[in-house]
């Protein structure tokens, strides 16, 4: 992934995201002064974007303590407040790539059924096969058919190795098999789609957790990155809570950024998860993918040109 083809992409995303952010921030930014209803009509930009109510209110508290102490008498010193309070929220999601270690490695690629794994899958395989890895993708949504189907027409159109696991079969078997043929074969990074639904009456996260335990028997490396849905919104944080728990979170790819007029959740979400957000989702194609940088989001949400559009 050139970084700026990325770095253009996430701009690209960030830009529509704004659209739910825009026309109220551009009313709070676009007026002459800074009085009361200019805070209300922050707020109600932060609330639409679903930044979160608890979010807001702690963002809104931050801004006007630096009011009291005299750090924000205009407009633009709000929108600078604003952007730094946005920023320090994002803190430590600035190196994408951090938590693959070198060596081989099972990442593991949950969420649930709809938010773009799959996408996801066959993208990630394309970027790490581009910065050198050896990638090996694995059709762990052994629940539904097409499931299976769709990650080798991605793994051919884009020359991936791909092993696929029977229909209603175990994903933890399957897992075992990726981590030998691996290791037989040279492929140091395995990317595993998951189901986000099963067959069985035995629920997702045990069977998730059943998964990461067989895996953890091997000598191999496992990550784990939860794939979320931007247009849910806040619910992407429950998602986020329950999946940790089951197998942990080494990071997070918000998908559909592209499409969302929601993307305030990743505050939230970010704030929760510190450093987890590592990849967005920007649109439905192989190159959609883009590191996140929370600099270029934040800057593009707030961005006045951007605003009047
Ligand atoms: N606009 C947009 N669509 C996406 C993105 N990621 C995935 N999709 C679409 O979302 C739908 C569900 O994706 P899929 O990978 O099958 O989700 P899964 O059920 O979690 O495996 C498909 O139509 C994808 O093309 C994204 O970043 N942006
Ligand atoms: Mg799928």
């Amino acid at each position: 992934m050139p970084a700026s083809g990325g770095f253009a992409s996430l701009r690209e995303a960030a830009a529509r995201t704004r659209s739910a952010l825009a026309g109220h921030v551009s009313a709070v930014f676009g007026r002459t002064e800074l009085d009361g209803s200019a805070w209300d009509n922050l707020e109600e930009a932060l609330i639409t974007a679903d930044v979160g109510a608890n979010m807001t209110d702690l963002l809104l508290e931050r801004l006007r303590g630096r009011q009291r102490r005299g750090d924000v008498r205009t407009l633009e010193d709000l929108r600078r407040a604003l952007a730094g309070e946005l920023l320090s929220l994002l803190d430590g999601a600035r190196e994408p790539e951090a938590f693959l270690p070198e060596g081989l490695t099972l990442v593991l690629v949950v969420g649930f059924n709809g938010v773009g794994k799959t996408t996801t899958v066959a993208k990630l395989g394309r970027h790490w096969q581009r910065a050198g890895r050896d990638v090996l993708l694995v059709a762990g949504d052994t629940f539904r058919a097409a499931g299976s189907d769709q990650l080798s027409v991605w793994a051919d159109r884009l020359l991936l190795p791909c092993i696929v696991g029977q229909r209603g079969g175990d994903a933890a078997a399957l897992a075992f098999d990726a981590v030998s043929s691996s290791r037989a074969r040279g492929y140091d990074l395995i990317l595993m789609d998951t189901a986000g639904r099963i067959h069985t009456k035995t629920n997702l996260m045990e069977e998730l957790r059943k998964l990461r335990r067989v895996a953890e028997r091997q000598d191999v490396h496992i990550r784990t990155l939860l794939v979320l849905d931007a247009t849910t919104g806040q619910n992407g944080i429950s998602q986020a809570r329950a999946f940790r728990e089951a197998v942990g979170l080494d990071g997070i790819v918000v998908t559909k950024l592209d499409g969302s007029a929601k993307g305030g959740a990743l505050f939230a979400i970010a704030s929760e998860f510190g450093a987890a957000v590592r990849f967005v989702g920007t649109g439905e194609g192989a190159d959609d993918l883009a590191g996140f940088d929370p600099e270029v989001f934040v800057e593009t949400i707030l961005s006045p040109e951007l605003n009047n559009v």
